[in-house]
């Protein structure tokens, strides 16, 4: 058996996870209906967030002729949104070569250009997939175009540039060469494959001693934590005794006590591995990304994988809210304590300082990076509050540095002013500015800073008719005060059920979040105030009734449908001064000081 190694890579959306669901499905690896995103959470919102290995066999056993080398292609499908995008780089250190899927109407995307400038980098020569030709607006020789322009602006060698490109419907399982082919299914992918993709195993490669990396963790509840890993060299016995190396050389021993492959989407328990494998390790329970498991001390290390740095901060506490307790069942700070240690034993781009007295200052990537561990939280049954996300500032040579973003937007040509002028206020730089057929695509730097928040705006000012995405650039010295528009809020005064009547007095002053019936609490936040001060209400007031009968004219109450907060609108639009409550039933903004005179009293101190 022969062993290849790929990755699939791709702007978020353009159909990684249904092109690697068809490889497996038409090669009797899984089930129709079975997919590669099968959290929960990944289900729920049609996003791959981990990175997830599987395999299969081509030509498959039941079809292979007599004499046959079948060839175990491992494949790993990577998450697209630009949040998980350290987890991409870390794979793309370990497999041999890339399907690159870019969207036939779309184009090449912020993301397509960062996985394909990491791989050109790492010397991979990709496979270009251009997919979604069934859509009606599918323009895929002009995506052909546009994709080989990129590759060249990348720097890619002659020998990358010469890609072969295949053109697709994954959702259907279909690839072929040319627009003009008949196909029925992904015959011509998998061909090509077999024949680009260098060959990972070999004899010579099974007679030197062992070296393994792990790209990836996995923890599991008997097991602990567990090393997802391409085995370099050797071959990996389980029972072994082995050592384990960072980079920097320093060295300590361990014991194998399974080896798992990959198989489909199921782990299959193995005695043995051999070079060019990606396997699943027990036994390791200090195991880290970018160490080498070795079989003797004296060899080398294998160079280091990097990991990208968090760019976000934020504050987690156990929730202190007159409604605390009430809906969840791990509540206390030890509790949110053993359950943050547990995330950082897979959670590898999260960071976790526990020195503080009363809170946990996490770090991540970006704000979905955050919320998906704040949604898998509350949905284990615990509670907790957390403060707004800040952006993380770092020295160096003197001088201080912040995270940038590069944005990149397409909307309808007539929207273009608003969203320049907004960015141009957030300190954004537009790079370029591209017309395109009825649309025109922009592109901006900005820090960080500026961007967070915008997100929400942005949908509101293009009527839900934009593309917005954005890519971590990097750190960069600092740029000054940025001049962010402040929404005030409005904040209730009493506690009680909110009321129709009132809810519906407040509604022109603001956008509300909540519903008449909601139960709320003084220092609760129900909506925010369009003139930008905080504003103090009761939402509990109803009418009284005898004056409404009295007046006869009496008008209907029209209720807008409240903006409910999500998690993520609530980390994006929530005040300094605030806490969102984020319990397994609710997602609520309060301010920190419940009490307006608590907080005349806090503003006071500043
Ligand atoms: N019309 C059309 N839609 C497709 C095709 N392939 C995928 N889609 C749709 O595109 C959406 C995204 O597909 P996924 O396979 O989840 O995309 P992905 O690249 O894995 O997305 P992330 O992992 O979140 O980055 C889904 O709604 C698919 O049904 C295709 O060939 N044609
Ligand atoms: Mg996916």
């Amino acid at each position: 058996m022969e062993i290849r190694n790929i990755a699939i890579i791709a702007h978020v959306d353009h159909g990684k996870t249904k092109l690697t669901d068809a490889l497996m499905r038409q090669t009797g690896m899984a089930e129709e209906g079975v997919s590669m995103d099968s959290n929960a959470l990944e289900k729920e919102r049609g996003i791959t967030i981990y990175s997830k290995n599987t395999s299969v066999f081509y030509p498959p056993a039941h079809k292979a002729t007599e004499g046959q080398v079948i060839t175990k292609i491992n494949i790993v499908d990577t998450p697209g949104h630009a949040d998980f995008g350290s987890e991409v780089e870390r794979v793309l250190r370990s497999i041999d070569s890339v399907i690159l899927v870019v969207d036939a109407q779309e184009g090449p995307m912020p993301q397509t250009k960062f996985v394909l400038k990491k791989s050109l980098e790492l010397g991979l020569k990709p496979i270009v997939v251009i997919n979604k030709i069934d859509k009606p607006a599918a323009r895929p020789e002009w995506t052909h175009d546009e994709v080989l322009s990129l590759f060249m602006d990348l720097g890619a060698n002659n020998e990358q540039l010469d890609f072969t490109t295949l053109f697709a419907i994954a959702k259907e399982g279909i690839a072929k060469l040319n627009l003009k082919d008949e196909s029925k299914d992904l015959t011509p992918l998998l061909e090509t494959i077999i024949k680009q993709v260098p060959l990972a195993s070999s004899e010579e490669l099974n007679q030197k001693p062992l070296r393994v990396q792990p790209f990836n963790l996995a923890y599991d509840n008997f097991l602990g934590r567990m090393a997802i890993g391409r085995i370099y060299e050797g071959v990996i016995k389980n029972g072994s005794n082995v050592f384990i190396k960072k980079p920097d050389g320093e060295t300590r021993s361990g014991k194998i006590t399974k080896i798992f492959t990959f198989h489909g989407l199921q782990r299959k328990e193995v005695e043995e591995a051999v070079a060019g494998d990606i396997v699943m390790i027990a036994g390791l329970p200090d195991i880290y990304i970018g160490e080498t498991i070795c079989a003797n001390a004296e060899q080398g290390a294998l160079p280091a994988i990097n990991i990208d740095e968090p760019t976000i901060s934020l504050n987690f506490l156990v929730n202190n809210s007159p409604f605390a307790g009430k809906e969840g069942k791990f509540v206390t700070n030890r509790q949110i304590r053993e359950r943050l240690e547990k995330e950082l034993e897979v959670n590898v781009g999260l960071k976790i300082d526990f020195a503080g007295n009363d809170f946990f200052k996490v770090y991540g990537r970006g704000e979905l990076h955050i919320a998906i561990l704040l949604e898998n939280m509350r949905r284990e049954g615990y509670e907790l509050q957390v403060s707004q996300p800040q952006v993380i500032f770092k020295e160096k040579d003197g001088q201080t540095l912040e995270p940038f973003e590069e944005v990149t937007i397409d909307v309808p040509s007539e929207m273009i002013g608003v969203v320049i002028e907004k960015l141009s206020r957030r300190k954004g730089k537009m790079i370029n500015m591209k017309p395109e057929q009825n649309h025109t695509r922009l592109i901006f730097e900005i820090p960080t800073r500026g961007f967070l928040g915008y997100r929400g705006e942005f949908i509101i000012d293009t009527s839900g008719e934009g593309i917005l995405c954005s890519q971590v650039l990097g750190f960069r010295p600092q740029v000054g005060e940025i001049d962010h528009r402040i929404v005030g809020s409005m904040v209730s005064m009493e506690n009680g059920k909110a009321l129709g009547f009132s809810l519906w007095n407040l509604q022109n002053r603001g956008v509300i979040y909540i519903g008449p019936g909601t139960e709320v609490y003084q220092g609760m936040v129900i909506g925010n105030v369009s003139k930008g001060f905080d504003m103090n209400v009761n939402p509990t007031k109803g009418k009284q009734l005898s004056n409404m009968r009295a007046s006869g004219s009496d008008e209907a109450i029209y209720l807008t449908p409240p903006w409910e907060l999500s998690l993520e609108r609530g980390l994006e639009i929530m005040n300094e001064d605030e806490y969102l409550e984020v319990t397994p039933k609710s997602v609520r903004l309060r301010k920190q000081y419940l009490t307006e005179l608590d907080r005349k009293n806090a503003r006071r101190k500043e």
